[in-house]
């Protein structure tokens, strides 16, 4: 249907007020704000341009109010001047852009205040994030939750240097398989990156990949100026140059101007009679305005192009672009950081007419009537429902979750056992819960959760092996109901998910509580991803297992070390490592709880598949506050306490046996059990930010309350199957002498006694750390050697 042509001129307006918006935020903050002074904080007038018409498009005419946006990091400034004229984002924050809780340089869900949609700055990432949030949209569809709102479309915005990244190929496999629909990927094809201008043909490689994984591809290439060019006598022969011209070249003419392409055509194709007559007939401007027309900067291309849609298969559309567009350095390879002068921004002010003084006005220079506009803008069909962050109301948790007990365990085999018990149940907390893993759901004891669970798919699919009666310990049956996501091995896809399903409350306003299993050394292979996750402030819980050395029989290619201090440095992330299994049921009720909390945040345990013996107790309250804020006394010390022994996880057992041989030496000792080094370590920070805030000496944090009763020679010996940098900072809190084992090499293979002796954190280790620390008598007992 042909577009009406005031809404099309309206729409082409708005786009070059967005573009001068984008711009002149970038200039004030580089040249004007009083702060610039020399600092250039950059801003990417360059790449936020190329933008410029698509996002327009989009936000102006396109999009609904259920549709969500990742928009290339970027083109941030093009969305807060869209932003800002629809009057979501304030005049004091772009010209604050990229300054202290001014407008973000990347568009951030947390930090920014005009209702960004999913963050970016890591490329790569957003992409990625609309596919996982399409699926989980699928997901709250088919469990019959999203009542009578319509379905989103979930839609990004991609650099074309952004394609390189990996994990946008890991999703579209997965989408792939999960039967992908209403998923748009806009690629902004101005066939620059950073660096370089892109490899030719580019485009056909990603279109044949995405024809391949079964999405739509539109390719928008050519605005309106040049389709009515080419219809032209002589039209073929500009069209044939254009689609022949390497990149390099065509981004080279668009710097240097209409008069570069008159002699460059007249040079290779200005003998041809006709051609040379199209040419002729148009001035320098007006051949560089028909040259630069490429289709995603022309409105009429684009809007024909996003409303072409009439399916909910996932779309491609590749947009020609021009990097800098409109700009002077517009196609230049080394525009990427580039900024206008003062004296071209001038030039470019005075042919926008624009008068000095009058940059921010919202409709400056433009010739449509103020109040046509504000209703234009008010009609958009992007603001009809007024905010987009949605919620949802809060899930209960049960003061204790329930687990069978038996007199030994591993960790990981007790999370196994509380999910079963959960799944056993019929609560709202188990309804809510959705888990995932990468192809390690029955090795990370997930088995019994997905046998009572089943497995999510939009279409029912019975296990074919129980259909056929053959014995097997899993009954995995696919349905719409089932509620745990299988995915392929790609760790970087299970954080992207949990990224979506952590942010359905306020997506979808629908709450999950989503759950994922991984092995813990492959953490760090997505790690981006889950900081990604966590910067967003998506709630989800990771259970990671195996961990440490303690996973001997897995190998050393596995072994976990660095994970404990991911878990502390990880903002948005609270971090747990059980011992005992009662401890790891409280840490999960925690966790559900913190999940939801206004202030709360992700999750991750650190578990393993040590089976150790289980402390018969009461879990009391005061034991349940101890596991949570991070530490609590397995064995409280006396007064005369010369030494204390800290252990977290599974080497419980060797710190309890090394205290027990130390007991004839060491007249009082204390043996400190950490759950969580990351909470004491945050609570310690928190503490001593108050006490000078407040100048009350009184508040301290938990583990300075742990601490500070012992007498001040008392040595700490802490132990940890991981970095020893983890717990080696106790010592400092009170100033107490120290000693930190852990581990800090991989890779040796053994059984785990081999490893913990090999690695310095057995019995004998702690005595001889104890020893070492203590002027006190020898010790006695040693463990003998088996
Ligand atoms: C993971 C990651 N690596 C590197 C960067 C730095 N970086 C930002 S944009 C960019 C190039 C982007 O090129 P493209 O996606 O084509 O976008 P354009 O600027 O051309 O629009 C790079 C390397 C980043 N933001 N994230
Ligand atoms: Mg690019």
């Amino acid at each position: 249907m042909p577009i009406e042509p005031l809404r099309l001129q309206t729409l082409a307006a708005l786009a070059r007020k967005v573009l001068w918006l984008s711009s002149w935020t970038i200039h004030n903050a580089n040249h004007i704000r009083p702060n610039a002074d020399g600092l250039k904080v950059g801003g990417h007038q360059a790449s936020s341009a190329s933008l410029a018409t698509i996002m327009s498009a989009l936000y102006f005419s396109v999009l609904k109010p259920e549709d969500r946006v990742a928009v290339k990091p970027h083109a941030s400034p093009v969305f807060h001047a869209i932003q800002y004229l629809f009057g979501h984002q304030t005049r004091a924050k772009l010209e604050n852009f990229r300054g202290f809780k001014g407008a973000q340089s990347y568009p951030s869900r947390t930090k920014d205040i005009d209702d960004v949609d999913f963050s970016t700055g890591s490329v790569g990432l957003g992409v990625a994030q609309t596919l996982f949030s399409s699926l989980v949209q699928d997901y709250v569809s088919a469990h019959g939750w999203m009542k009578d709102r319509p379905e989103g479309r979930m839609i990004a915005l991609v650099g074309d240097a952004e394609m390189d990244e990996g994990n946008i190929f890991e999703a579209l496999l997965e989408g792939w398989k999960h039967g992908l629909r209403n998923t748009w990927w806009i690629v902004d094809y101005n066939r620059q990156s950073l660096d370089a201008v892109v490899r030719e043909g580019l485009w056909e490689k990603f279109e044949s990949m995405f024809r391949n994984f079964g999405w739509d591809v539109v390719i928008v290439k050519y605005g309106r100026l040049m389709q009515t060019a080419f219809a032209e006598p002589g039209g073929a022969a500009l069209k044939n140059w254009i689609d022949n011209c390497p990149n390099q070249m065509y981004a080279a003419l668009c710097f240097q101007g209409g008069a570069a392409f008159r002699k460059r055509l007249n040079d290779e194709i200005g003998d041809q009679g006709a051609v040379s007559r199209l040419i002729d007939a148009r001035s320098d401007d007006e051949l560089l305005a028909l040259m630069s027309n490429l289709g995603g900067h022309d409105m009429a291309s684009m809007i024909e192009a996003f409303e072409s849609i009439d399916h909910d298969r996932p779309v491609c559309f590749i947009a020609y672009t021009i990097k800098g567009v409109g700009l002077p350095f517009q196609g230049h390879k080394d525009n990427h950081a580039g900024l206008m002068t003062p004296t071209q921004m001038e030039k470019w002010r005075e042919a926008q007419h624009i008068r000095p003084g009058h940059e921010w006005d919202r409709y400056e220079g433009l010739t449509q009537d103020a109040a046509a506009l504000d209703a234009f803008l008010a009609a958009a069909s992007f603001n009809r429902k007024g905010t987009r962050r949605l919620s949802a109301p809060v899930v209960d948790v049960p003061a204790h979750l329930a687990f069978k007990p038996a007199p030994t365990m591993s960790t990981q085999q007790g999370f196994g056992l509380v999910l079963n018990e959960l799944a056993r149940g019929e609560t709202e907390l188990a309804s809510r819960i959705v888990t995932a893993s990468p192809d390690v759901t029955v090795s990370t004891n997930l088995g019994a959760w997905v046998n009572r669970r089943g497995l999510f798919a939009r279409a029912e699919k019975a296990d074919l092996f129980r259909s056929e009666k053959i014995p097997s310990t899993f009954n995995w049956d696919f349905s719409p109901k089932g509620q745990h996501l299988e995915l392929g091995i790609a760790e970087s896809n299970l954080f992207l998910l949990m990224s979506a399903l952590g942010l359905s409350s306020s997506i979808n306003g629908v709450r999950l509580l989503p759950i994922a299993t991984l092995y813990d050394p492959f953490i760090s292979r997505a790690l981006d991803q889950l900081n990604y996750a966590c910067y967003q402030d998506a709630r989800f819980m990771v259970a990671a297992t195996p961990s440490g050395v303690t996973l001997a029989p897995e190998g050393g290619a596995h072994q976990s070390i660095a994970t404990p201090l991911i878990g502390i440095a990880q903002d948005g992330l609270a971090s747990f490592e059980p011992a005992f299994v009662d401890e790891l049921a409280v840490m999960m009720g925690w966790g559900f709880a913190h999940m939801q909390a206004e202030d709360g945040g992700a999750v991750y345990l650190r578990l393993s598949t040590r089976t150790i013996e289980q402390p018969q107790r009461m879990m009391t309250p005061e034991l349940q506050q101890g596991i949570v804020d991070g530490a609590y006394w397995l064995r409280k010390p006396g007064a005369n306490c010369d030494l204390v022994i800290a252990y977290t996880g599974a080497l419980a057992p060797e710190a309890i046996e090394a205290t027990g041989l130390l007991g004839d030496s060491h007249r009082d000792i204390g043996l400190l059990a950490i759950t969580s080094a990351d909470r004491l370590h945050a609570g310690w920070t928190q503490a001593r930010k108050i006490r000078r805030e407040t100048r009350n000496p009184q508040h301290l944090s938990h583990i300075e309350r742990l601490l500070r009763p012992l007498p001040r020679d008392s040595g700490i010996v802490s132990v940890i199957d991981g970095h020893p940098a983890t717990l080696g900072w106790i010592g400092s809190v009170c100033g107490h002498r120290m000693e930190a084992l852990g581990v800090e090499h991989f890779g040796q293979t053994g059984t785990i006694q081999d490893l913990y002796r090999h690695h310095g954190i057995d019995a004998n280790a702690i005595i001889d750390a104890a020893e070492g620390l203590s002027a006190g008598a020898p010790v006695l007992h040693r463990k003998m050697a088996v």
